[in-house]
């Protein structure tokens, strides 16, 4: 242990000097590393994500680090990677290309038919083709080195390359979908790389994942309820709605979190999009939808996975922004209770 964490103290003031929710761990110390992806290329409605991991670092030291169900969990060593500036810089970059194709697609236009979009949008599919890549690489050799990892987005495209990379670590495994919306997606908007295609895009590309189990879905399309009909052994939807219609009727969320539970495999994936949750939670996020769960109902989801015995094996959040002028709101706030418990919980499970 370093000189740093041998004179740590839990009960004192987070330091900004530490990293993230001002824990003294180097990277070898950390049992649980964090990969932050700044990007929010294909985001259709609303911009802020790419800040997420920054502003949910920063409200990250405010958290007191006891938890009651896993008090101690931390002592493992928690680390957040810094930020690639690069990565930043293209979806920057990328972003206002993709504005000009949503701006024609939204005004009726067809870009197929400009050759100046058809350009762009290509240049897009290969920036969000690179990024995929590179988060597959920098969490593979992670999880090569028998690390933790999760992955702090971002929009919800940036997570498909930790799947991948997953995927190459367990032969099967089962997805969580926390989500207003089911992100069924065939290339949405044409880009290939949609953060509302990503769960599309795991299906086709990792065979590994053999159930998907969406909970809080709310807001879909037909396209996306044939891809859930047409599959139903892989992919098992909770819909928002017939959630609240069992607890209207006097069930318990109790039952219905053993439900989930039993429709997910030994090994668990968690894919956590903030807006899952009511939107009094994330005002600021990309595309917020009335409904969803209060932080409290998703934390007891997962201790239920960790009463089961089954294994969370990595995870990620994304979404959480703080929009285009606001720096100060409640999003980050939840956003960084939400990963400081998901690091708690793939910690807990690491000797399963
Ligand atoms: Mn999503």
């Amino acid at each position: 242990m370093s000189q740093d964490a041998a004179h740590f103290d839990p009960n004192s003031v987070g330091l900004k000097t530490n990293n993230i929710f001002g824990l003294p761990f180097s990277i070898d110390e950390s049992a649980l590393v964090l990969l932050p992806v700044p990007w929010e290329v294909t985001v259709s409605y609303r911009n802020g994500t790419a800040r997420g991991p920054e502003n949910i670092f920063k409200e990250s030291l405010q958290i007191d680090l006891y938890d009651a169900d896993l008090p101690d969990t931390w002592k493992n060593g928690y680390y957040m990677l810094a930020e690639d500036k690069n990565i930043r810089k293209k979806s920057n970059y990328l972003r206002q290309c993709a504005e000009l194709i949503i701006t024609c697609l939204s005004d009726g236009g067809d870009v197929t038919c400009n050759q100046q979009l058809a350009g762009k949008l290509q240049e897009v599919n290969e920036g969000t083709t690179m990024m995929r890549d590179w988060v597959q690489e920098m969490t593979g050799t992670l999880l090569r080195q028998g690390k933790l990892v999760g992955l702090v987005g971002g929009d919800h495209s940036t997570p498909l390359g930790l799947i991948r990379a997953i995927g190459e670590q367990y032969p099967s495994f089962g997805i969580l979908q926390i989500d207003a919306h089911a992100d069924l997606r065939n290339a949405y908007e044409g880009f290939k790389y949609s953060h509302a295609s990503i769960m599309y895009n795991v299906l086709q590309e990792v065979p590994q994942m053999s159930k998907l189990v969406q909970v809080g879905i709310r807001d879909y399309c037909d396209e996306e309820l044939d891809v859930i009909k047409s599959q139903p052994d892989r992919i098992h939807t909770f819909f928002d709605s017939a959630i609240k219609e069992r607890q209207y009727m006097g069930d318990t969320w109790h039952h219905i979190c053993q439900d989930i539970v039993a429709a997910l495999p030994q090994h668990i994936y968690i894919s956590f999009d903030i807006d899952g949750l009511d939107p009094k939670l994330c005002p600021d996020t990309g595309t917020p939808v009335p409904g969803g769960f209060e932080m409290e109902q998703v934390f007891y989801l997962f201790k239920t996975i960790h009463n089961s015995g089954k294994k969370i094996i990595g995870f990620d959040l994304n979404e959480v922004s703080c929009g285009e002028h606001t720096t100060d709101g409640i999003d980050a706030i939840v956003g960084a209770r939400v990963l400081y418990k998901m690091c708690n919980y793939l910690t807990a499970s690491k000797d399963r």
